[in-house]
C-alpha cells in the first residue's frame, strides 16, 4: 500500500488555503480518554449533551468505516482584516467572515481530490465540527501546537486565532509530527480575565462560559452569567484577546474570513421586525444561525439592560 508524502500532502494543504499542516498517527490514546472522561464526569459540558458519546469512541475506525491509519490535521487562521464596530455589543471574531463549516469543508474537498490524484487507491475523510472527535487533541499529536490555560489550540505563528479541521486516512505516513515543547510558563492571564471563572486547569466549563450561553445553550442565560458577562451578544474572545501568544502574529491571508458583508451591515433592530425564516435566509451563509435570532434578541435584551442599569423583566 501507499504511504503518505508528508511534504507533498504539506504542499497540497497550502495550495487548498489551508495555513499548516501536521500528521499524526490515527490513535485515540488513554490520555486523550481520560481527559476527555473527566471533563464529562465533572459536567462541564453543561447541557450539549452530544458531546458525551464521543466517550464510547475508543477507536477512530469506528467512525470512518474504514481503518484508520493517520490523521492529517489542519490550521487556517481566521483573524479578520478588521473588526467590525458595533455600538453596544460584540460578535466573536470568528462569525466575522463566512461560515468556516462551509468554507473549510471545500477546501478540504479540494484537497482530497487533489490527494486521490496521487493516492487512487486510498480512503479519505475530511471533518471540521463534524465527527466526534476532540480537534485540538490531534493538532496537538500533529505538532500544530499546545493548549494554552484558556483551553485553545495555540499555534506559534498564529496563535489561536485558527480553526482546526481534520483528514483521516487509511494511508500511513512517511513522517509523523512530534509535539511541540511548548506551554504557558506561569502566565494565567486567561483565567484572571475571564469574567465569568470559566477557566480552570487548561479545562473550560461550559456552564460558565459566556460562548456557550451566546451560542450553544438553548436555554435562557442564567443570572450570575448575565451579571458577570460584559457586552458579548455571540461568542467571546476574552481569554484569547488577553493572551500574549496572540500578539503581532501573523494576520490570514483567507478572503473567507474577511468581516463580511452581512456582518458589517448587520443591524440587530433590524430583527425584531423580521421572521425566523427571513433571518435564516439573509445569514445562512454565516455562523449566527447557530444561535439564531431569537437567542440573539434575547442576549441583547441582557446586554441594553445592564447598559441601561435596569432590573430583568
Ligand atoms: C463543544 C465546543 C465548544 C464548547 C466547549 C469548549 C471547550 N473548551 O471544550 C463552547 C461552546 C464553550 C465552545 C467555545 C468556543 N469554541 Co468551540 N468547539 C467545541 C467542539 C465542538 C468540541 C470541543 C470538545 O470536545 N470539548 C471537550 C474538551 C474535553 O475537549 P477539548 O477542548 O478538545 O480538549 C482536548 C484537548 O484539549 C486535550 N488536552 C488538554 N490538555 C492537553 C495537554 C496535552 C499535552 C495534550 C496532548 C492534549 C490536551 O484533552 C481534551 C481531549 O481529551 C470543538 C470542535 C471539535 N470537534 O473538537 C470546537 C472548537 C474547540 N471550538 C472552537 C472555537 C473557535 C471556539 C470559540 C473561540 C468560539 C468563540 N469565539 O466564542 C470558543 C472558545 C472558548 C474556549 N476558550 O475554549 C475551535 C477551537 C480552535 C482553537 N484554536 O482551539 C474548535 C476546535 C472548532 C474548530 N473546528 O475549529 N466550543
Ligand atoms: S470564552 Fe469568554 S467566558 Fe468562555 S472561558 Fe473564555 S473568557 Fe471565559
Ligand atoms: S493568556 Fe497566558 S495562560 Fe492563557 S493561554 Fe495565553 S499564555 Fe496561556
Amino acid at each position: 500500500m501507499a504511504v503518505l508524502d508528508h511534504e507533498l500532502v504539506s504542499k497540497l494543504a497550502l495550495e487548498c488555503g489551508f495555513c499548516d499542516c501536521g500528521i499524526s498517527k490515527a490513535d485515540i490514546p488513554d490520555k486523550y480518554i481520560k481527559n476527555y472522561e473527566s471533563w464529562i464526569t465533572a459536567n462541564n459540558n453543561a447541557g450539549m449533551e452530544y458531546l458525551k458519546k464521543n466517550i464510547s469512541i475508543k477507536s477512530i475506525s469506528d467512525i470512518t468505516g474504514f481503518e484508520a491509519r493517520s490523521i492529517i490535521s489542519l490550521i487556517t487562521s481566521y483573524y479578520p482584516d478588521r473588526i467590525s464596530d458595533f455600538k453596544n455589543f460584540k460578535i466573536a471574531k470568528y462569525a466575522l467572515g463566512k461560515d468556516y463549516h462551509k468554507v473549510l469543508k471545500i477546501r478540504g474537498q479540494e484537497l482530497i481530490e487533489k490527494l486521490k490524484q496521487h493516492y487512487p487507491e486510498a480512503e479519505f475523510r475530511f471533518f471540521t465540527d463534524s465527527v466526534p472527535l476532540s480537534e485540538r487533541y490531534f493538532a496537538v499529536q500533529a505538532g500544530l501546537g499546545f493548549i494554552g490555560k484558556n483551553s485553545c489550540l495555540i499555534n506559534p505563528d498564529y496563535g489561536s486565532y485558527v480553526f482546526v479541521s481534520d483528514i483521516i486516512t487509511n494511508l500511513k505516513s512517511d513522517k509523523y509530527d512530534i509535539t511541540l515543547d511548548k506551554d504557558c510558563g506561569s502566565c494565567t492571564l486567561c483565567e484572571k480575565s475571564c469574567p465569568t471563572q470559566a477557566l480552570e486547569n487548561v479545562f473550560l466549563n461550559a456552564n460558565r462560559c459566556i460562548a456557550y450561553h451566546t451560542i450553544e445553550s438553548r436555554d435562557d442565560i442564567p443570572e450570575n452569567i448575565a451579571t458577570a458577562m460584559e457586552n458579548q451578544l455571540f461568542g467571546c474572545d476574552i481569554c484569547q484577546d488577553v493572551c500574549p501568544f496572540n500578539k503581532d502574529k501573523k494576520k490570514h491571508t483567507n478572503p473567507d474570513f474577511k468581516l463580511c458583508e452581512e456582518i458589517e451591515n448587520f443591524d440587530i433592530n433590524l430583527l425584531y421586525n423580521m421572521s425566523n425564516r427571513q433571518f435564516l435566509k439573509i445569514y445562512k451563509n454565516t455562523v449566527l444561525t447557530r444561535a439564531g435570532r431569537e437567542k440573539l434578541l434575547k442576549t441583547y435584551n441582557i446586554i441594553m439592560r445592564k447598559l441601561n442599569n435596569t432590573k430583568p423583566i
